[in-house]
């Protein structure tokens, strides 16, 4: 397979004026017919004419009206083409119903709808398939469809016919086109400059009342995004589609949003409160994109953090808004160590601006995304909130309507502030976790931070340089007061010190407040100095971070020295979670123990060879001894955190919910499930059902709810995905593996859809003392899968091979066994460039 390097760039040779596509639908074979006008562009030095194009049967083709013969391969076509611009005809045959990749114009459950991002669109005509390429696009389609749905504004319809018109440029992986029977949730919104716009949320029938919350969700974003970024919305109608077969969230096409179904449908009895809240992150993500991604977009792939990372950046600043900041922080710098601190250190470390790839749907990742996302946070963070603002401001200005380069970003920062931001580039173009060592002195009232910085060597890139890290810091006194609040060390060096003068008593320093930085603070300090920030740090990132950093040092002394759950670290936990000025989701967060994937992790850079069950045993027995250390308090937060007001999905109920709930799972320890059988009788709503059946599974009591749950939601394709996965989840790790094969046998495992693929197979593979069994078992029945699944849908094969990438942490046996998996993989005759490029990677 053909790598791309991102040095190769080279600007389109032709431009595009206008795009005027016909569809004729229907499933079996759908006719688009293509009219585009194209100019040469002045910029570039080629003129050779390529149109991308993959599985189209070509019917015809014309330059100006006159026939023409191109020269087709299976990735496309060239010809002969005039000087000046032309007009370029053709006309292809497309089959949907054969699509399951869900990458082009596919059918799901009888409805049409399209991806294409990132290079789908040549699946549907030939195009320059490239974002560099902008214009804007009419279209018609045709068909027995009762609703037909493309970008932009509607300009007619009539019987079997539906016409649109997008007036702003566009590049193809923007297009999409919806057709099906669907019935919608309409609402109305009016932009700060009057502008109407008429919002619908479309969806199949039986589906309308999961609609309102993502409707609400909708009109808060482009609130939002008009007082925050003074973004306003600029079409006349914004659409969104719920569809059942879809690769990843969703797809901001330009006035026509696609989402998975699971990140737009929601109810209270159907939905948790983190379904909810992930809900609203998305819809206001894909919202965002309207501005950030839309009308300035990429100039190639390469730069997809540019619109990935600002967006996610941006949707954070949203939850931030609407729900606790704090929450957010910590529940991202979960989600950032478990994936991208995971990926930044091993086989798939790639820059959060990579330079090159074999296939681009495979860097659609934790690195481009979520670092990408800190790394707008440290930018803002360096240059203050007003210069980001201003910054903004500029970029808007500037690049409204350009394909744009994370060179033509960070010059903004640098027009707007008069900084040199060369060595902050560092951050998109050096993969890889910098380790942040720190040690301190006092002396005279001077206190002093060392601090050292080294990034471990990446596939690629043995030695890193220096980057800029911004350490928030801030200095408590003994008895606890603060007396030096937050500040922000600039790092520029290898080896830094900062000093702190005046000081009467040797301090306590809370570093790297807020996660100002994605590194690892790496400090030798004692239990007794994380118990007292936990106890008394003024920045709730940091107060968390010291209860997490107590557990992780608890949890590795008894996996790696046998040893007994710290009685400090379980006091300190009793006093917290009795601390009623402490937000319940706060409390809620800090009890919960750091991954088994972050104890691998962490022993294997100690140096020592992680043993997936041991973790997952010094888990349950650390869970048990916290249960029983606060036996005394957890029925009264239990019965204190219980919500008797209506349902309500806002962050203050759920928050009530998510401290009653990590009650109810340690209580459960204590009485066997009595408890939690009482409250998924009583439940009424999804949250409390879920967390009570889950802990029934856990505590081996589930039988009876397992086929309850079932019984009751077995009409609902999102209710069943969570039916496969939590019996999974919260399988004894010893019988997980037989648990996900025996459930591939059940009669509503369709695996060809990804989300109950992922349910399954997904759920194993986050369950890592399962899916690293030391017979190879997870492994062996994980590649079955994803050697099935790959010829019918690549790009989520590739995806889920992800779950391999920390094989060579284990022990000689384990790794023999993935070896052989991933061997297998690769040998599968026919594999696909998508999966074929992560399992070479994965294996090194
Ligand atoms: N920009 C989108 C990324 C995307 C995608 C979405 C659905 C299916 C396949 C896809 N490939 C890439 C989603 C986003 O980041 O907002
Ligand atoms: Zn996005």
């Amino acid at each position: 397979p053909q790598t791309i390097y991102l040095a190769d760039y080279t600007p389109p040779a032709f431009l595009v004026e206008q795009v005027g596509l016909t569809f004729r639908l229907d499933p079996g074979k759908t006719r688009v017919i293509s009219k585009i006008e194209f100019k040469p562009n002045p910029d570039s030095q080629s003129g050779e004419f390529f149109l991308h194009g993959e599985n189209l049967t070509l019917i015809r083709a014309a330059i100006n009206g006159q026939e023409v013969t191109p020269e087709v391969t299976d990735q496309g076509l060239t010809c002969d083409v005039p000087d000046g611009p032309f007009t370029w005809e053709s006309e292809v045959e497309i089959d949907p119903a054969a699509n399951t990749a869900l990458e082009g114009l596919y059918m799901s459950n009888g409805m049409y709808c399209t991806q294409c991002e990132a290079e789908g669109f040549r699946k549907i005509t030939y195009y320059p398939d490239r974002p560099d390429v902008m214009a804007p696009f009419t279209v018609r389609i045709e068909g027995p469809e009762k609703v037909m749905l493309s970008n932009g504004n509607p300009t007619g319809q009539g019987d079997g016919w539906a016409e649109w018109h997008d007036p702003w440029p566009k590049p193809a992986y923007l297009f999409a086109l919806v057709a099906g029977d669907l019935v919608n949730h309409p609402d109305r919104f009016t932009t700060k400059s009057g502008r109407e716009v008429a919002l619908n949320i479309w969806v199949r029938p039986g589906d309308e009342d999961k609609c309102a919350f993502g409707m609400e969700a909708l009109k808060k974003s482009m609130k939002w995004d008009e007082d925050v970024y003074g973004r306003e919305y600029d079409l006349d109608v914004f659409n969104i589609v719920a569809v059942d077969d879809f690769n990843m969230g969703a797809m901001e096409n330009k006035g026509l949003n696609i989402f998975n179904s699971s990140c737009v449908l929601a109810s209270p009895e159907t939905s948790t409160d983190m379904n909810f809240e992930r809900i609203e992150a998305i819809i206001a993500h894909e919202y965002f994109h309207n501005w950030t991604g839309n009308r300035i977009t990429c100039r190639d792939w390469f730069q997809l953090c540019l619109k990935e990372g600002l967006t996610v950046f941006r949707d954070a600043q949203f939850t931030a808004d609407m729900r606790s900041a704090p929450v957010k922080r910590i529940s991202d710098v979960i989600a950032l160590r478990g994936r991208q601190f995971r990926e930044d250190n091993g086989p798939l470390a790639h820059p959060v601006r990579p330079d090159s790839f074999v296939e681009i749907n495979n860097f659609y990742t934790a690195t481009v995304y979520e670092k990408g996302a800190e790394l707008i946070g440290m930018l803002k963070r360096l240059v203050g909130d007003d210069a980001y603002a201003k910054a903004l401001d500029l970029y808007f200005d500037r690049h409204d309507g350009d394909a744009a380069t994370i060179e033509d970003w960070l010059k903004v920062f640098e027009d707007t502030t008069g900084r040199d931001l060369g060595q902050f580039k560092l951050w998109y173009e050096q993969a890889g976790t910098p380790r942040l060592s720190v040690t301190d002195d006092f002396k005279d009232g001077t206190y002093t931070l060392y601090f050292k910085q080294e990034t471990p060597p990446t596939p690629g890139q043995p030695d890193k340089a220096p980057r800029v890290i911004p350490i928030a810091v801030g200095l408590l006194n003994p008895n606890g007061d603060e007396v030096v609040p937050t500040t922000v060390l600039e790092m520029t060096e290898a080896e830094q010190s900062f000093t702190f003068d005046g000081l009467s008593s040797r301090p306590v320093p809370s570093i790297l407040r807020d996660f100002s930085a994605p590194v690892i603070v790496q400090r030798d300090t004692t239990n007794k100095e994380r118990a007292f920030l936990l106890a008394h740090d003024t920045d709730p990132f940091n107060k968390w971070e010291a209860g997490r950093d107590l557990a992780r040092d608890v949890l590795i002394r008894m996996v790696r020295d046998g040893a007994a759950p710290d009685s400090g670290y379980l006091q300190a936990m009793h006093a917290m979670l009795r601390d009623d000025t402490l937000d319940p989701a706060f409390r809620a967060l800090a009890v919960g123990l750091p991954s088994q994937d972050d104890i691998a992790q962490r022993l294997h850079d100690e140096g020592a060879t992680p043993d997936p069950q041991a973790i997952w045993e010094a888990g349950e027995t650390l869970r048990q001894t916290l249960a029983q250390e606060m036996q005394d308090t957890l029925p009264r937060i239990y019965a204190q955190f219980q919500v008797t007001d209506p349902y309500r999905p806002d962050a203050e109920q759920s928050g009530s919910r998510s401290l009653a709930n990590a009650t109810l799972a340690l209580l459960t320890r204590l009485d066997g499930g009595a408890q939690a059988q009482r409250q998924y009788d009583s439940a009424d709503n999804m949250t409390q059902q879920l967390a009570a059946w889950g802990c029934l599974l856990q505590a081996g009591k589930g039988d009876a709810a397992t086929a309850a749950f079932y019984d009751q939601w077995r009409h609902d394709r999102l209710v069943v995905d969570k039916w496969f996965s939590l019996q999974i989840v919260h399988d004894d790790p010893a019988t997980a593996v037989e648990t996900c094969a025996a459930l591939t046998n059940h009669a509503d495992f369709n695996w060809k859809n990804p989300n109950r693929f992922r349910a399954t197979l997904g759920a194993l593979a986050m369950s890592p003392a399962a899916f690293h069994r030391a017979d190879g078992a997870g492994y062996a029945l994980l590649a079955d899968w994803l050697i099935r699944l790959d010829p019918v849908n690549p790009q989520t094969t590739a995806r889920m091979c992800t779950a391999f990438e920390t094989w060579s942490r284990y022990d000689n046996a384990r790794q023999a066994h993935a070896r052989a998996a991933l061997e297998r993989i690769l040998a599968t005759p026919g594999l696909s460039r998508d999966t074929n490029e992560m399992v070479a990677r994965i294996l090194g």
